[in-house]
């Protein structure tokens, strides 16, 4: 009797001692499970946004980006045409100071005048004039991946130049593996000039049919300019450029290469600098960390230690300086391209910087991409915008992105406390939705 009872005692230890365990498995699972769907959650599959283009979802109603097909290295130089630009000679030639004769001095103040640098000394340099090499020694050793995402570029001008405009579309075919560069949409923030309507859309048909114009209707900006563009966009990756920029040698593999290992870093290239006068071609320093002060003026930090030990490969930078970066396109409308509240411009570089940053992705200066940039000498147009536009955007981002610190903003700006911002329902959802769990 004892030993049946003992035998029956056991087995009920042994059934407690497995519905315990199996109690465990399941509670495990299921914490498995809600994890899973956790960090399902950042992906573009819950985002609805109307804003974002239907060309974008895959059948899963999903953002979809790019993913490479082989990640082994090629040496992506252009050898032939690199040797061939060695040889060239001429005004403004291998990126060497220019000037015009005496007897152009008329023309020479007046297209001065109109542009803030010299128009009619660009017009006597070629279009494909050749550049000098002035990036790291390692970067002619370096290889990227095989196989790259397509580019779309786009260029917003207001009453661009011709030639500068036309440089800034020539270097980047010029300088680009064909088949990466799908398109480059110039668009036109409704220029007054007579030669970028017409003339314009008719030089690029016969000559470059890669290269688009597209026409915002009223005056409105920057910002909606750069918009307008990317919504048209068909490519992987978005590149924006300046209206006065000139792309050098390799310029495009570096940018890509580090969206196409992850679609959530953002690129930017090394600015350097295209003289207004007479434009020569330099560097303005090999490098700094993008940051701002607490009015919101950029400002430009030495590399830190490490990565300058690291040189020449990509660096992170907490912002941007704003005109010239690379972005996936699935990445760009996740984050919900800019606040389209933003007007005109100031303060987009921010807002976007701030979003990439807490918003899981990551930004990279890359020192073996360089961009040549005209800083003009005194801005021409008039700004479209009424009353502080540039405070009012401030405010928006502040708002929206800087949480307690914005007050170190209206210490030294009292007057945005009193701007009205207009609505920010639909930019604090976003951040909501979109912020990073660490
Ligand atoms: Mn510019």
């Amino acid at each position: 009797m004892v030993v049946i009872r003992r035998c029956f005692l056991r087995i009920m230890r042994l059934r407690n001692l497995l519905t315990v365990t199996v109690m465990i498995i399941m509670l495990y699972m299921l914490k498995r499970l809600s994890n899973t769907q956790v960090t399902v959650l950042p992906e573009a599959s819950h985002f609805q946004d109307t804003q974002i283009d239907m060309k974008f979802h895959n059948h899963e109603n999903k953002l979809t980006h790019f993913v490479p097909i082989s990640l082994k290295k090629k040496d992506w130089h252009n050898y032939s045409q690199i040797e061939h630009e060695r040889k060239r000679v001429g005004p403004g030639e291998q990126g060497k100071p220019a000037s015009l004769p005496k007897t152009d001095g008329a023309l020479e103040e007046k297209l001065y005048s109109v542009n803030g640098f010299n128009g009619a000394l660009s017009d006597k340099i070629p279009l494909n004039r050749s550049l000098p090499d002035i990036r790291h020694p390692g970067c002619r050793k370096k290889k990227y991946i095989e196989s790259l995402p397509t580019v779309s570029v786009v260029v917003p001008f207001h009453n661009e130049h011709w030639t500068t405009l036309l440089r800034t579309a020539f270097s980047v075919l010029y300088r680009s593996p064909e088949h990466l560069i799908k398109e480059i949409f110039l668009v036109d923030d409704a220029s007054t000039k007579e030669f970028l309507k017409k003339d314009l859309d008719d030089y690029l048909s016969k000559h470059m049919p890669k290269v688009k114009v597209v026409r915002v209707a009223n005056r409105s900006g920057l910002i909606t300019a750069r918009l307008a563009g990317a919504k048209l966009a068909t490519s992987d990756v978005l590149v924006f450029l300046d209206s006065h920029t000139e792309a050098n040698v390799n310029w495009l593999p570096p940018l890509l290469e580090p969206i196409a290992l992850d679609y959530r870093t953002v690129v930017c290239p090394f600015i350097d600098v295209i003289a207004y006068d007479t434009f020569e071609y330099r560097a303005q320093d090999e490098g700094a960390r993008g940051a701002f002060d607490w009015e919101l003026f950029y400002k430009r930090l030495p590399v830190l230690p490490k990565d300058e030990a690291n040189m020449p490969e990509p660096f992170e930078s907490p912002v941007m300086a704003g005109g010239l970066f690379a972005i996936s396109t699935a990445f760009f409308w996740e984050l919900g391209g800019y606040d389209p509240g933003l007007d005109i411009w100031g303060g987009e570089q921010y807002e976007l910087s701030f979003k990439i940053w807490q918003c899981g992705g990551r930004m990279l200066d890359a020192p073996c991409s360089r961009v040549g940039h005209i800083y003009r000498k005194f801005a021409p147009f008039p700004n479209p915008g009424h009353g502080d536009f540039v405070g009012k955007n401030y405010r928006r981002v502040a708002e929206v992105w800087m949480d307690e610190y914005a007050e170190y903003l209206y210490k030294r700006r009292p007057a945005y406390r009193n701007i009205d911002p207009g609505d920010l329902t639909v930019q604090r959802d976003l951040r909501a939705r979109l912020h990073w769990k660490i």
